[in-house]
């Protein structure tokens, strides 16, 4: 059978997105004075950008959000330069797009990404359009993040209008398809149900936007590759990475890990508080994100158990947060008595944390005069 040469070709490409550069969080800071988290995103980055020089992909494309924000910290920008100019280097075409978090909101301030048109083997698409970047054998055709919807619209009818069917088509898209893929940011974009058609009539169908890996819906060849970390703790992935996309004898996804910060979730009971404390295992949360998560707990219980005590169980942790869940009884007569004094708690807390003893004594007896108002006197046997 004659072979065309497109099938001959050797067509590897490397997909990764959502890298956030700038992201930080939690007040801890590293041995060299930056927070912790943010550079836990630099070395996410760093690890893809090793893999891409064992794996020797024939193209890298990065499907947005490169940066956390549109004006981006010094640090970030002189990071994210570094890597770029390591990637230039290699003489593989790059290819990225701007996601909704690299995008400016209004027309006066100028598109970060514009910083690395310099580079010749990067090839950028952040000017709210439809850009195609067109090689030998292979079009990507990419639709960057658009503040206009209805300018979105006629991008997608360029970009179906410019599918070339003698060479392989990769299509690049920051959005959610569908409105599962939403995240509850600014600005973000729903690709239109009624042009999902299209996605068949390419090889591939690289996406940004939604941090988690996977292919989308019914469709066979659209992808999420994820994110490289977490942007928040309610994202309780531990697995997170980049896809390795293959087109020479058909499409073959391999999704590639990467090592990231774990977050490790704990949990006592407390029905049993002491024996639930005692049974807690701390040796697999050294550097990690614990959650603990106390639970059953009656109102007076929360006023004893002090947040500092349930940290002290995790000393190697990199930080702990706690979630206080209250049991619900058959003799509690008002959901609201509990929801009432959990709220009390939580500003005393709250106080406690920011203020020397004898303020702290001034504000606890204010508040527990507020609270006291919407407040009935607690049951013991509860
Ligand atoms: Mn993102």
């Amino acid at each position: 059978m004659f072979k065309t040469l497109v099938e001959e070709l050797s067509l590897k490409i490397l997909h990764f997105s959502d890298t956030h550069l700038g992201f930080n969080d939690l007040d801890v800071l590293n041995d060299e004075n930056i927070n912790q988290r943010e550079a836990d995103f630099y070395d996410a980055f760093s690890q893809v950008i090793k893999q891409i020089i064992e794996i020797k992909p024939d193209y890298i494309i990065h499907t947005g959000d490169l940066f956390h924000r549109s004006h981006p910290s010094n640090r970030a920008i002189t990071f994210a330069l570094e890597q770029f100019q390591i990637i230039n280097e290699l003489d593989i075409p790059f290819i990225l797009i701007a996601g909704n978090h690299s995008t400016p909101r209004t027309n006066l301030s100028s598109p970060i990404l514009k910083i690395f048109e310099g580079f010749k083997n990067i090839h950028l698409s952040y000017n709210q359009e439809y850009k195609k970047v067109e090689f030998e054998h292979i079009i990507f055709h990419t639709l960057p993040h658009m503040n206009d919807d209805s300018k979105a619209l006629s991008q997608i009818e360029l970009c179906e209008a410019n599918i070339d069917k003698s060479k392989k088509n990769i299509m690049m898209m920051h959005c959610s398809v569908g409105a599962f893929y939403l995240m509850q940011e600014f600005g973000e974009w729903v690709f239109p149900t009624d042009k999902e058609y299209i996605f068949k009539m390419m090889d591939y169908v690289a996406l940004g936007h939604w941090h988690g890996f996977g292919q989308v819906g019914k469709h066979e060849n659209v992808f999420y590759s994820g994110s490289t970390e977490r942007t928040s703790l309610n994202d309780k992935r531990n697995s997170k990475g980049f896809v390795h996309v293959s087109l020479e004898d058909g499409l073959e996804i391999k999704y590639k890990e990467i090592n990231i910060r774990p977050i490790i979730q704990k949990e006592v009971n407390c029905e049993e508080y002491e024996n639930a404390l005692s049974k807690l295992d701390a040796s697999d949360t050294k550097d990690a994100i614990v959650e603990v998560r106390i639970f059953n707990l009656t109102p007076l219980q929360s006023i004893d158990i002090q947040n500092a005590d349930i940290k002290n169980l995790f000393p190697k942790a990199l930080h702990v947060s706690i979630k206080r869940e209250f049991k619900h009884s058959a003799n509690e007569s008002s959901v609201e008595d509990v929801e009432a004094l959990s709220l009390e708690e939580y500003f005393i807390e709250h106080i406690k944390e920011d203020s020397d003893e004898r303020e702290f004594d001034r504000l606890k007896k204010k508040i527990q005069e507020l609270f006291a108002e919407y407040e009935e006197v607690s049951d013991d046997t509860l």
